[in-house]
């Protein structure tokens, strides 16, 4: 098991990979070239020189969050052929760079949604939070907003706004898009790169539908234990696996993540695991909580456990933190919270380790 964190290029982060290298048991960054829009090449030089600049600092480039893919593929329309080749270039130039591991999403339209970025909390720090009556009922340009609220003009990620002008009409396009259709345009993709996947030795886990539920109409297809099994079953490689995000599958209520650790683990397709706890409130509605187990719904103890008992050697990161001590920051993505979650989490997998032997 690694321990890597989340990290931004090109001034695009508040968080430095100098403070990162001295976060104990950190080994490396999960990153990405946040400037080159979905369906273009990520060249050879962009990518050695982004790993240089880490490896400098000291640190891995050994997982890339994320490499988006390209509307089009979702769409399955003739033009995906190209984008497609093109992913397949810059899966090459990253395995050339010594990357395993690239975690990538299906979401249509728009990456994961939260209705509050900045939510308080009785102890005076703040937390992303989801109301469901309130976000079935947005317009886009609310949905837009409602993200863009609180981010203290950091892009988010997945929320670029490079994105926004075509997704009135990308949202039309899915009005009539069913799960069984989407799924075969995903399949078409995952057929083209899984051989290439394979060629390079790189793992691939799909980040699930944050939240796990249809939102805005659009289909949502990872979201499940069932969905997770339909989704994997759709090609053999073995490097064709999930981003285990318990925070996301966590917030259905009904998603037993402990059990779901177990079960693709054991398969061997979990490469990459984002830990995050949430509290649900009522019905859909949750907020994001420190990691630790005692603060939110999930039990982090077990779902490490189940990591580790079960096979797990990838990838970990601390997932979204609260805003605390004043920091501003990304949202989710400052420095202070998600590096106490870090050193918890990794107190556990010693503990469970240890406790193993
Ligand atoms: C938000 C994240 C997502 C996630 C991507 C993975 O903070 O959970 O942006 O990283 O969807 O492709």
């Amino acid at each position: 098991m690694k321990m890597v964190f989340r990290w931004w290029p090109n001034g695009d982060d508040t968080v430095t990979l100098g403070q990162i290298r001295q976060i104990p048991g950190v080994s490396g960054v999960a990153t990405m070239l946040s400037d080159i829009p979905a369906g273009e090449v990520w060249s050879k030089e962009a990518v050695f020189s982004l790993r240089d600049q880490v490896h400098e600092a000291g640190l891995e480039m050994e997982v890339i969050e994320s490499v988006n893919v390209h509307e089009d593929i979702k769409k399955g329309l003739p033009s995906r052929d190209e984008y497609i080749s093109n992913y397949i270039t810059t899966m090459k130039n990253l395995h050339e760079a010594g990357v395993k591991c690239i975690c990538y999403n299906l979401m249509p339209v728009m990456d994961w949604f939260r209705s509050n970025l900045e939510m308080p909390l009785s102890d005076g720090s703040f937390a992303m939070a989801y109301e469901h009556a309130y976000a079935k009922g947005l317009t886009l340009d609310k949905i837009i907003d409602s993200m863009m609220n609180g981010s203290h003009d950091m892009t988010l990620p997945g929320w670029e706004p490079e994105r926004f002008p075509a997704m009135t009409k990308d949202i039309e396009f899915y009005q009539n898009v069913s799960a069984e259709e989407y799924f075969k345009n995903i399949t078409y993709f995952l057929d083209a790169v899984m051989p290439y996947a394979e060629e390079y030795d790189i793992d691939f886990g799909v980040h699930p539908d944050d939240p796990p539920w249809p939102l805005f109409h659009l289909p949502k297809v990872i979201c499940s234990t069932e969905s997770i099994r339909e989704f994997l079953n759709l090609n053999t490689s073995k490097r064709h696996g999930l981003t285990l995000c318990t925070g996301s599958l966590g917030a259905n209520k009904e998603n037993d993540v402990p059990a779901m650790a177990k079960e693709f683990a054991s398969m061997g397709r979990v490469p990459f695991v984002h830990l995050r706890n949430v509290k649900h409130t009522q019905d859909k509605d949750f907020h994001e909580s420190a990691h630790l187990s005692s603060e939110g719904d999930l039990d982090m103890y077990q779902i490490i456990k189940n990591l580790h008992d079960n096979g797990f050697d990838g990838y970990i990161r601390p997932d979204h933190g609260r805003r605390i001590w004043g920091e501003v920051s990304r949202p989710g993505y400052g420095l202070y919270d998600r590096a106490i979650g870090a050193n918890y989490l990794l107190g556990l997998w010693e503990a469970v380790d240890k406790a193993s032997r």
